[in-house]
């Protein structure tokens, strides 16, 4: 257990924040309580969502094509409000706005990045959901892409926020991760000191419909792993359609996630800055890999804001397997 926070196991986020036991300077932290205060809303909007008929779709697309839901475009706006009231913020990024909303002239110097409202797909059946964040700091007055076209292995911060039968929040630093659950009066409250992900694990977890789109390299992986987990374990399935879900399955338990490229889409599906980066960074923390193919998605400099990239997550040994396979082109 990290000996930092192996001490703050009942304490707020606030409380964890303030005795800086996670080394974020102060525009980070007030970011982070943001993001957190945020979620505490949207957690309570998803329990009532049917009951207020706020669930379906909001008639429009997004950036990505994507049918925005009702709840995607609220969480979107309570995001940007809140975030935008701090002050400590300078630029928002989100897979709901065509562009960056910036605050010019603060002397604010984090910039965040969201996916809201994840796995959408999810909401009108009440299965888990999420939010995705990432922030980086700036010491300067940036440019949109010094403040967001950055390697996300320069992130200060990432984490997300699962919306199941118990809400949890997952923060990373470069070198823990902690995990806090909402309390009955709607406070985070550390329940894990150190998350690690478990250096194997059983579950793989795929939307498997897609195999025949896959490369070889990639089928010839997933035959392999559905057949035999590392270790010589049986295999099992799991798959939630929510990378929130499915992620944090496989941080607690182990195995591996893969929402890889296809003909049609080599990149996958996945956005780099609001989902794969942000996920990779937590993973890598919690001494777990990501790959793209080929290396950690964290070790790319973005072109685009709304890039997509592939991703594989999970166990280091799982991951490593991933990568050896595709270097070779196929087992
Ligand atoms: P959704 O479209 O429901 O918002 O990137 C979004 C995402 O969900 C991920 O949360 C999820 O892992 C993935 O798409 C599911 O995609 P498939 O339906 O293609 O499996």
């Amino acid at each position: 257990m990290h000996a930092a926070t192996a001490s703050l196991f009942g304490k707020t986020l606030k409380q964890v924040l303030a005795l800086g036991s996670l080394g974020f300077d102060s525009s980070v932290q007030i970011a982070l309580v943001a993001i957190a205060d945020t979620s505490v809303e949207i957690s309570k909007r998803l329990r009532h969502a049917a009951l207020d008929q706020a669930l379906g779709r909001a008639h429009r697309h997004n950036v990505f094509g994507d049918d925005v839901q009702k709840l995607d475009a609220e969480a979107n706006a309570l995001f940007c409000t809140r975030l935008s009231a701090t002050r400590a913020c300078i630029a928002i990024a989100s897979e709901e706005l065509d562009r960056p909303i910036v605050h010019e002239g603060r002397t604010a110097r984090s910039s965040v990045m969201l996916d809201p409202l994840d796995g959408s797909g999810n909401l009108d059946t009440g299965l888990s959901v999420g939010s995705i964040f990432a922030i980086h700091t700036e010491v300067h007055w940036p440019s949109l892409d010094q403040a967001f076209l950055k390697k996300g292995r320069e992130l200060a911060a990432a984490g997300y926020v699962l919306y199941g039968p118990r809400t949890v929040l997952v923060l990373a630093s470069s070198t823990q991760v902690v995990a806090f659950d909402l309390d009955r009066e709607d406070n985070y409250v550390l329940t894990e000191p150190a998350l690690t992900c478990p250096q194997r694990g059983v579950t793989y977890s795929v939307n498997e419909a897609y195999q025949d789109d896959w490369d070889a390299a990639t089928r010839a992986w997933l035959g392999e792993r559905r057949k035999i987990a590392p270790g010589g374990a049986r295999a099992s399935l799991r798959y939630d359609g929510a990378l929130v879900a499915d992620a944090h399955r496989t941080l607690v338990q182990g195995g591996v996630f893969a929402y890889p490229g296809t003909a049609a889409r080599p990149d996958g599906k996945l956005r780099l800055l609001y989902e794969v980066n942000p996920m990779a960074f937590v993973f890598e923390a919690a001494g777990g890999g990501a790959s793209s193919g080929r290396g950690s998605p964290l070790d790319q400099v973005p072109h685009s804001l709304h890039q997509r990239a592939p991703l594989v997550l999970g166990s280091k040994s799982d991951v490593a397997r991933y990568e050896e396979v595709c270097s070779r082109g196929a087992a």
